[in-house]
């Protein structure tokens, strides 16, 4: 069981961290996954060793954590002292036949003092004293976070005068439900029992809704000590190092493990959405782009009027010309900036700008991960003159390769070709009518043709070829309104790639994102039931919820 949750908080990591690094999830989301433990009490041991129930000491300075430890040992293991703080390392107090097989990792072995005892009663308990968690020392309170996750029983120790400080409290309670508590009012001798009882409301207040509070007077006289609850403390630890109980903690503090586990799962994935706000940025995507276009389709008019003449007075290529070149005198502010053109100028650019910056505040908005957007929209911003220059040249070109519609250039080469063969149709009976008119009057010997007729001639010959030339240039499209119905169907065409790359890289950001809430929620198991448990010692000092 404890390997299982080992490798599925490997694997938890691992999804997490993946995620951060590709910007999915920030630094701060994946904190509270990073900080999960797998370290447990067993861990301090060899698998599968019959292990005593580790119990510690926790508190504040001076409460008297170290002479409670000495007084159990009946002997001063741990330094008492009147410096504050006294303990700067932890004592372990163990049976002789115990060993602990690993410390936890990166921890200073200097800061460690282990004694041994003889005694078999207390064979089944392995006691540690802490040092405190309140004082200004950083590195005692670094050393009892190191120590919390090998601990069963955490003996929460205070003083009659500060019980009500909630500095160590608050350090402790992060990890509440991972251990079994006790609690031990300390120097009894100076204590009353509205104390213990305003302490028990506190505690209440904590989630313990019963909890085991035990008065202890441990001055280093014992003739002088005041009846306390010693003794049942330490046989109330005895009733939990029994083997049967050892196993339910375990089993608790797992249990308690695996929901953290997935509600800091469940978290993560809240950070990265959820499928309804996939599909409600998808919506808000096409109506984003549907104003844009329009607006952008009105406001290119004028600069496709501008190309369309430039082109016509022979200015080459003028959106080549606009596209490639720097404007003059300026120099470059960002390589990278995408370069304004005399049809894609600055104010189409930014227009296509606040379209993808809109969409990017929708998805904020939508609670939905921006970072790995950002470049995806960045791309098509770069990209956009370019493949409007490349579709508008297209346009252009196809546009002046056939002018027209197909009844335009029906009639422009039909009346081409009238053009020339109505004239010669004319001269040729122009000339039939001079030779038969010739031969008639040889013949006859009357007179030769007259002037009517060589007016008549000329009028039809040039009528013959002026009204086909006529129409042929009526119809002929002029080559300005040509470039320009090209440069709208390119601006059209490029409007609609422009789309094309928004829209594929929309798609791919929601796919990766589907692919990572997947695998998120392939980490999320159904909760186990809860167990209840069979000694009614257990609900005192474990915690409920807090109130
Ligand atoms: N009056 C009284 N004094 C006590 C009692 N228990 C301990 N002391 C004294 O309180 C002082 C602090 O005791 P320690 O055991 O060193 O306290 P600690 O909690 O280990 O303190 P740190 O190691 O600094 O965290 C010592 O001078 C003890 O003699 C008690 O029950 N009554
Ligand atoms: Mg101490």
């Amino acid at each position: 069981m404890p390997e299982e949750f080992d490798q599925q908080l490997q694997i938890a990591k691992q999804w997490a961290l993946a995620a951060r690094d590709a910007g999915w999830l920030s630094e701060s989301d994946t904190v509270r996954l990073a900080k999960l433990e797998n370290r447990s009490p067993a861990g301090l041991f060899d698998p599968g060793f019959h292990r005593p129930l580790v119990a510690a000491f926790f508190g504040g300075t001076g409460v008297g954590k170290s002479s409670l430890l000495n007084r159990l040992a009946g002997q001063a293991i741990a330094k008492v002292g009147v410096e504050r703080p006294t303990s700067r390392e932890v004592s372990i107090y163990l049976h002789e036949s115990l060993h602990i097989r690993q410390l936890p990792a990166g921890f200073p072995v200097d800061r460690v003092r282990v004694a041994r005892h003889a005694d078999e009663k207390r064979r089944q308990v392995l006691w540690i004293d802490m040092p405190d968690i309140d004082s200004t020392e950083s590195s005692n309170r670094d050393l009892v976070v190191d120590w919390l996750p090998h601990i069963d029983v955490l003996i929460y120790v205070v003083s009659p005068e500060r019980y009500r400080d909630d500095k160590g409290w608050r350090l402790l309670r992060e990890h509440v439900r991972e251990h079994a508590w006790l609690f031990v009012m300390n120097q009894w001798d100076r204590g009353q029992e509205a104390q213990v009882a305003d302490f028990v409301k506190l505690l209440r207040q904590g989630g313990f809704t019963n909890p085991l509070v035990f008065r202890t007077d441990c001055r280093d006289e014992p003739g002088k000590r005041k009846p306390d609850e010693f003794t049942g403390l330490e046989s109330a630890i005895q009733t939990l190092a029994n083997g049967h109980l050892i196993e339910q903690l375990e089993r608790r503090a797992l249990d308690a493990r695996k929901e953290e586990l997935q509600a800091t799962v469940a978290d993560c994935l809240a950070r990265l959405g959820n499928d309804q706000e996939i599909n409600g940025l998808r919506g808000r995507w096409a109506e984003i782009w549907e104003a844009n276009a329009g607006e952008l389709l009105k406001g290119l008019q004028w600069p496709m009027a501008e190309v369309a003449r430039a082109f016509v007075q022979h200015d080459a290529n003028p959106l080549r010309r606009s596209v490639n070149l720097e404007r003059k005198g300026k120099a470059p502010e960002n390589h990278s900036a995408p370069k304004p053109s005399l049809l894609w100028d600055d104010w189409a650019q930014m227009q296509l700008q606040d379209a993808l910056d809109r969409l990017q505040v929708e998805a904020s908005d939508c609670q939905l991960p921006v970072t790995p957007l950002k470049p995806r929209l960045l791309t098509v911003a770069e990209s956009a003159p370019k493949l409007m220059a490349d579709e508008a040249q297209k346009g252009l070109r196809l546009a002046l390769a056939n002018p027209g519609n197909i009844f335009q250039r029906f009639l422009l080469k039909f009346t081409a070709l009238c053009s020339v063969i109505l004239p010669l149709a004319a001269m040729g009976w122009v000339s039939w009518q001079a030779f038969t008119g010739y031969y008639e009057s040889a013949l006859t010997h009357s007179g030769f043709l007259g002037a009517d007729f060589a007016v008549h001639s000329v009028l039809i010959v040039a009528i013959a070829w002026l009204l086909p030339f006529f129409l042929n240039q009526q119809i002929k499209p002029s080559h300005e309104r040509t470039a320009l119905k090209g440069l709208r169907n390119g601006v059209n065409a490029g409007l609609a790639r422009i789309q094309l790359l928004a829209d594929e890289s929309l798609a791919g950001y929601f796919s990766e994102l589907s692919f990572r809430l997947r695998e998120g929620r392939n980490l999320l198991i159904p909760p186990t039931e809860r167990r209840v448990s069979e000694h009614g010692m257990l609900e005192r000092i474990i915690p409920g919820e807090e109130i």
